[in-house]
């Protein structure tokens, strides 16, 4: 990364980001700044191994989002993918409950290469965004494997992916484990983009606080860093109208006894928030918010959407950092 921010300014904004909610964000951000102009620390507790192959769900589906090459229906995954291997992978009863197109398979391959020669997770992903013509720096919450465990009501622990696709997320969720976190150190990026000068502003994208924004938070020295930064911290809630856009985390929140609104979203990131955004449907909750909110169309369906997010975001954050 260093070496691709030479002779160019770093990061006026950071955004934090899980998969496909926050990415949709992500994009937004990405296309209203200049391209170097964004950092996105991504979530790396969905990583796990899969046919021996090292697989990265959240940063890949940020880089592809980024690189204008994602599945924009699906979310996850390449567009105009193609299906031979795991059709043929089906024929010799092999594993095809995670869906891995054939080029996305390039990406696992490659990424499982470099790791076998030692480079970290953060450079690796640096040359891989560098080859799909990504100019933002995506950076991985950390180069040390944490990976988030699902306690489930029936009495076991699920691997993340085991729980969301494997099984649909249908078991009920008890509680989270970020294994390998306390022993996890931050990117070694992260803390000197959090004491740029220049940095403008910190966006957690709405993606889910548990499995997303969690685990990100549960590395030694970020929750504190993102504290002592001097930019202001804005989360846009990923629950509008008592509802997910996408994934389980309404029934997570259920299933928790939590009351499933943006509210307890705010609460979860309690004291690390300057400003919180809201959608227009959730205008009535703004009173109830003990830190500044912000009303608008959160609810991203064109591109104009997330861009004119991103834009009410960097403003907002702009009057908050004033
Ligand atoms: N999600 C699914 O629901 N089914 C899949 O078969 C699947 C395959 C897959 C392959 C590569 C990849 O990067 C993501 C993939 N996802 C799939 C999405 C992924 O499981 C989740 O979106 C993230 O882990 C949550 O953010």
């Amino acid at each position: 990364m260093a070496q691709q921010t030479a002779g160019r300014q770093s990061a006026r904004v950071l955004c934090l980001s899980g998969g496909i909610g926050g990415a949709k964000l992500a994009l937004g951000l990405y296309r209203v700044l200049d391209p170097w102009e964004l950092a996105v620390l991504s979530n790396t507790g969905d990583d796990f191994e899969h046919f021996g192959l090292y697989i990265s769900p959240d940063l890949d589906t940020v880089m592809y989002t980024l690189a204008g090459e994602n599945n924009i229906e699906q979310g996850w995954g390449r567009a105009g993918e193609t299906w031979t291997f795991i059709e043929q992978m089906q024929r010799l009863g092999g594993a095809t409950w995670f869906r891995l197109g054939d080029g996305d398979l390039a990406i696992h391959m490659r990424r499982t290469e470099l790791l076998g020669q030692g480079k970290k997770l953060g450079e690796i992903t640096a040359e891989l965004c560098h080859r799909l013509n990504v100019e933002a720096d995506l950076l991985p919450m950390s180069d040390d494997p944490v990976r988030t465990v699902v306690a489930t009501a029936d009495g076991r622990e699920l691997m993340f992916q085991h729980y969301l696709v494997r099984e649909l997320a249908e078991p009920v969720a008890r509680e989270f484990r970020y294994v390998g976190a306390d022993q996890a150190r931050p990117n070694p990026h992260l803390l000197s983009l959090l004491q740029e000068p220049g940095l403008q502003a910190i966006v957690i994208c709405p993606s889910n606080p548990y499995v997303s924004i969690d685990p990100i938070l549960a590395v030694p020295g970020i929750r504190d860093a993102l504290k002592a930064c001097q930019a202001p911290i804005v989360a846009v809630s990923p629950i509008v109208g008592g509802q997910a856009i996408k994934g389980p985390l309404a029934k997570m929140l259920a299933e928790q006894q939590l009351p499933v609104n943006a509210l307890t979203i705010a609460e979860c990131y309690q004291d690390l928030l300057s400003g919180f955004v809201l959608d227009i449907q959730d205008a009535e909750l703004a009173t109830a918010l003990k830190i500044p909110a912000r009303v608008t169309n959160t609810v991203m369906l064109s591109l104009q959407d997330r861009e004119n997010l991103a834009r009410t975001v960097l403003e907002f954050a702009r009057e908050l950092g004033a």
